[in-house]
């Protein structure tokens, strides 16, 4: 299934280009190895034109100053028309990444419930008056687009995590370019043109598509860019933001995680032993606030274990287009590979594998790109199996004995996504959530979140926020004017 056929993909200054060099991309669906599309691979220098279109845009277009109203209204038209074409999004994100369509069609509805409490949220002013006291003197706080800014995106959740960053960023003002991780850009290029059809403005969303160490400098490396917002890994977000700090451009980065989900012994046992299998294999473990880290009281932890492992070794997995299939393929070979790598390193770690680590025998999965999933008891943080984001089904399994002691393994990690919390004791509840430091905590839950609330992280989880006021703000400077309305000579300086 091909989005766009012959068309071009790239989208600049409001038009549809080809690529400049002619170059092109295969798209593979990992389900089953076939080709979904061909789409164009952008240039360094078509990077640079979409960053320029861009910069035009926001200094001399209309868009930044367009009354809020007619942002609002745009927001919802997307929306609208999101929901209208949700069945054709959700197939393209399912034959781009292999995830199920049950999947993708929640996702295609969490990015319609983004445009629409962006579109409500901006119309709520949030100018401040503040008083001097001068009543001669107006003194006011108030926001103002950000200007261009550059919208990276990962492979696992493409439309909605340039969603997160377009809503915002349209209902602030700003100008921007949108890069979709070259892996899954099919849902972002069809996104496009349903954001052209409800009326965005030539210049003010602009979409190039292609490989980041090629676009890497031109989108980033650049005095016309006020913000970059990226989503992806450590690594590349580290690189990103020191570019961004030698060129003191405001960068905004979620760096994924390496999330503890902590059980203790009076935990519902039911709806934990569900929330933990399905925190860490749902997507196939390819998930940012994945629940990778099964942390378990000592008492319950062998029978817990156990049946993770009897339930774990019953996921169906398949094509994501088969309804029959609850999760989908890892999102390509070159990443099963490097899934693979951390089971063969957990192994030689010493942790004990209990369920999964080898390849699907079904012949009928050998041309996609599946991985069961995968548990290894007995681990502990020495292992880099329990310290690295694996992006895939893996879950570790560490053990406690103290409520102390649970909180400081939750705690023992460089990353700061999220975490999970299971208890039946309230009190104790808060007192583990509030000293846990990660920017989501889920009490008695796992994986749930809204538009409304802020999304993001603490430590080398990132920097900033997506969602909520916050997610709205990245994309605002504030200004504070200074107003007198009589004015008078300081007379500082008395002149004789
Ligand atoms: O991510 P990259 P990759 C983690 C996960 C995964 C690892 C690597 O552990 O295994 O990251 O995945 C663009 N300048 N997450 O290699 O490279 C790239 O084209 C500008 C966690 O796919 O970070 C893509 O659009 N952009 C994560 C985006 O950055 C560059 C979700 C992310 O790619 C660039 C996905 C450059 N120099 C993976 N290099 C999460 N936080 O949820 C690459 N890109």
């Amino acid at each position: 299934m091909s989005v766009s056929g012959d068309l071009p993909d790239l989208y600049i200054g409001g038009a549809w280009v080809h690529s400049s060099d002619g170059g092109k991309r295969e798209l593979i669906n990992p389900a089953d190895g076939s080709v979904v599309a061909v789409v164009d691979e952008a240039t360094s220098d078509d990077a640079a034109r979409a960053v320029a279109a861009a910069r035009a845009t926001f200094d001399e277009g209309s868009w930044p100053a367009t009354p809020v109203s007619e942002r609002a209204a745009l927001l919802t038209r997307i929306a609208d028309l999101l929901v209208r074409d949700k069945e054709l999004l959700a197939r393209i994100e399912t034959d781009d990444t292999g995830k199920t369509l049950v999947e993708s069609r929640v996702d295609i509805d969490d990015v319609v419930s983004v445009f629409r409490y962006y579109a409500e949220l901006i119309a709520v002013s949030s100018d401040r008056l503040v008083d001097v006291g001068d009543p001669t003197v107006i003194s006011r706080v108030v926001r103002e687009p950000i200007g261009v800014c550059v919208l990276i995106a990962p492979w696992n959740y493409p439309l909605l995590q340039i969603s997160w960053k377009i809503a915002p960023a349209l209902a602030a003002g700003c100008t921007m370019v949108a890069k979709p991780s070259e892996v899954t850009p099919l849902s972002t290029i069809a996104f496009v043109r349903l954001a052209e059809e409800a009326g965005v403005p030539p210049g003010v969303l602009n979409l190039v598509q292609g490989s980041g160490a090629v676009l890497g400098a031109a989108l980033t490396d650049t005095d016309d860019v006020d913000l970059i917002s990226f989503t992806g890994g450590l690594a590349t977000g580290r690189r990103i933001a020191e570019i961004a700090a030698r060129r003191v451009t405001k960068a905004a980065v979620e760096l994924g995680g390496k999330n503890p989900h902590i059980v203790f012994a009076d935990a519902e046992w039911e709806s934990s032993v569900d929330q933990v299998l399905t925190g860490v294999f749902l997507h196939s473990g390819q998930v940012c606030s994945s629940g990778t880290r099964l942390i378990v009281e000592e008492s319950i932890a062998d029978d817990f274990v156990a049946e993770l492992a009897k339930r774990a070794a019953k996921i169906k997995f398949g094509n994501g287009l088969d309804p029959a299939s609850e999760t989908g393929p890892l999102v390509s070979e070159q990443h099963r590979e490097k899934v693979e790598a951390y089971v063969a390193l957990g192994i030689s770690e010493g942790a004990k594998l209990v369920v999964g680590g080898e390849r699907p025998a079904d012949p009928t999965l050998a041309t996609g790109s599946f991985y069961p999933p995968t548990i290894f008891d007995r681990c502990d943080r020495t292992m880099r199996i329990v310290t690295e984001e694996t992006f895939g089904p893996i879950l570790t399994v560490e053990r406690f004995t103290t409520e102390d002691e649970a909180i400081m393994l939750g705690n023992d990690t460089e990353y700061g996504l999220a975490a999970g919390v299971r208890t039946s004791d309230a009190a104790r509840g808060e007192r583990v959530v509030r000293a846990l430091r990660h920017g989501t905590v889920w009490l008695n839950d796992f994986g749930y979140y809204t538009a409304a609330a802020e999304w993001g992280g603490f430590k080398k989880s990132g920097n900033g926020r997506e969602l909520g006021p916050a997610g709205l703000a990245e994309y605002q400077e504030m200004k504070h004017i200074w107003h007198n309305t009589t004015p008078k000579p300081a007379g500082w300086f008395k002149g004789d």
